[in-house]
Order: structure tokens, then sequence, then C-alpha cells
């Protein structure tokens, strides 16, 4: 593994998943790294990606240091060329090649401004890093992609041992524009298991075509959840009229509808508004810290491929 940006960096997601479920059950190596540094940017907030990619990388024996670049560092020139003489401060080629100094990996978060489509799928600043860097560069959730979220996904699902579980994508509300990345990462991870896949989304919050390929989409989110084994559930703001929001619509998924599932588990990545995706008693009783503890094992199963 060079760099982890995608599924695509990924030979195997099963042997993947099952060596993160071995390291699960004795993390604790601290001789396979002793003498790396990871490197964590944030353009971004995170709290789970930050402590357990931290977490990940203590367990392996390595050191981090964690830049939150939009705080503390300078302000980033990205274009090629440019004269630099309004207010940008430094280059991105030379923060990086810098960062590529300290540290043996280099992790970043990076979202999209939901505001031009086509910039924003072309990962900008993603690929800005994977250019310049000397060392790998591990994706902490792009413009359009979150990897170790899916990775720590699938681990959740397969702890289940549920052999050709029924899964359903299902979008929910949320007042403000949120990024596509942790859906269509999800599918483009969930496609390569034998599970049976639903999108479940209302008209004009399809996702993009690459991730929708083979996937069945419904507009009736009760009729989708029919006999579901997990219920993962996300908002996400449109694809197609980019950027824009969904008026109120009654998708929260609450105990009524969890019902019709097969004794399905509801699963989210987190952070969550409380009652406007779902409501508390379906949060309580749902998969969401499983996920989030599993978040420390994706991230260390790819540091420690990175590494070797
Ligand atoms: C982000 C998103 O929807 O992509 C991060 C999720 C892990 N969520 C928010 O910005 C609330
Ligand atoms: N799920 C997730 O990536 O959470 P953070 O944004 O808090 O890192």
């Amino acid at each position: 593994m060079n760099n982890f940006l995608s599924v695509n960096d990924v030979t195997d997601v099963s042997a993947l998943v099952k060596e993160a479920i071995q390291l699960k059950s004795n993390p604790f190596t601290p001789n396979v790294a002793p003498s790396k540094t990871l490197g964590l940017v944030f353009f971004n907030p995170s709290l789970r990606t930050r402590m357990s990619s931290q977490k990940a990388a203590q367990n392996l024996g390595m050191n981090v240091i964690v830049m939150d670049v939009n705080q503390s560092g300078w302000k980033l020139e990205f274009g090629d060329g440019v004269v630099m003489d309004g207010g940008t401060q430094e280059h991105v080629k030379d923060a990086v090649k810098t960062m590529s100094q300290y540290v043996d990996i280099l992790g970043v978060r990076t979202f999209p401004g939901l505001v031009d489509r086509e910039k924003d799928y072309q990962e900008e600043v993603l690929q800005q890093f994977v250019k310049h860097a000397e060392v790998p560069i591990v994706s902490l959730e792009s413009a359009t992609l979150h990897p170790l979220q899916s990775l720590a996904d699938l681990i959740t699902i397969a702890e289940k041992k549920i052999e050709r579980p029924k899964i359903v994508l299902s979008w929910a509300p949320h007042p403000k524009p949120l990024p596509q990345a942790v859906a269509n990462s999800f599918l483009e991870w969930v496609k390569l298991t034998n599970a049976e896949v639903t999108l479940a989304c209302p008209e004009g919050f399809e996702l993009a075509e690459q991730y929708t390929d083979g996937v069945k989409i419904q507009h009736d989110q009760q009729e989708a959840m029919k006999g579901a084994d997990f219920v993962y559930t996300k908002n996400w703001s449109s694809y197609a009229d980019y950027g824009a929001i969904a008026p109120e619509l009654p998708w929260t998924i609450n105990k009524e509808k969890m019902a019709l599932t097969n004794n399905g588990s509801f699963m989210h990545c987190l952070p969550m508004r409380r009652n406007v995706v779902a409501t508390d008693e379906v949060i309580d009783e749902s998969l969401v810290y499983e996920q989030a503890l599993n978040r420390v094992f994706s991230a260390q199963v790819v540091l420690k491929r990175l590494l070797s």
C-alpha cells in the first residue's frame, strides 16, 4: 500500500477487515514502529478521526504530530505559478515538502466547499498533498470519500457475522449542507462485500453514479428498510443540485421505522444531531460506539500496512 485515499488502494478488502479484527484482539504492538512518526493535518474539525488515529499510532509505538492548519499554520496557496502577493503566505508545495521531513506518514482531512462540484470531485487539496509528499498520504476524510470510516464500518458489520447481510444506506434530515463523502465511500466499500445493498433517499438526493452503479435505489424509506439487518444512516447534500439541502422531510429514523427491519442495527459515523437524524431511543440502542471504537483498528491496520 503506497497511499490510503480510497478503497482502490486496497487489494483485498476482506483480508484487511480480518487483519483489523485480529489487531483488535491484540492491539498493543509497540515494537512495530517505535522510531516512526505520524503527522495529522486538519483543515476541518474532527473528534473521532483525530483521537482514533493518535490512539492507533500509539498502539504501534509511533509518535504523533497534529497540525490544525487553519488555526496554527500559514494561509496556504494552492495555485501553480501564482504571484503570492495577496492573502496566502505559504505554498502547499513547500508546506507538504517540509512536513515530509518530519513525519513518516501524513494524514490529511479536507472537506469540500459544496459550491463547485467539479472542483470538489477533483480532490484538489488531497491531490496536492499526494503530488508533493515524500511520504505516504492517508485520507482522514477528503472532499468526496472517507475510507477510514468505511473500513471501520465494514469491521463493525463483519463482527456481527451475518452471512449475506441486507444493508440499507438511508439519507436522513440535517439543517446544514453536508458532504457526500461518508455515503460515497460506504457504497464503494460495501459493494466489494457480499452484502445486499439498497440506497434509500428522497428524489434529487441520489449520489454520483460511479458509487451507485449496481446499487438498488429506493425513494420510499420505509419500504427500503423492510427486513434490513443494518440501517446505515447519514445526511448528505444534493449531488445533482450541488450542495442544496432538502426541505423538511419525515426521514428521521425512529423506533417505529426500525421495527420494520429484521431486528436490524442502526449505524452512523457520528457526529450526529440527535432527534434530527435519528431519535434518542434509536441512537442509544445502536452500533455507533462500536463503530467509533473500530476507527482505532481501521487506522491501525492501515498504518501498519503503510509501514511494511
Ligand atoms: C462531516 C460529514 O458529513 O462529512 C463529517 C462526518 C464524519 N460531518 C459534519 O460536518 C457534521
Ligand atoms: N466519524 C468521523 O470521522 O468523526 P470526526 O469528524 O469527529 O473525526
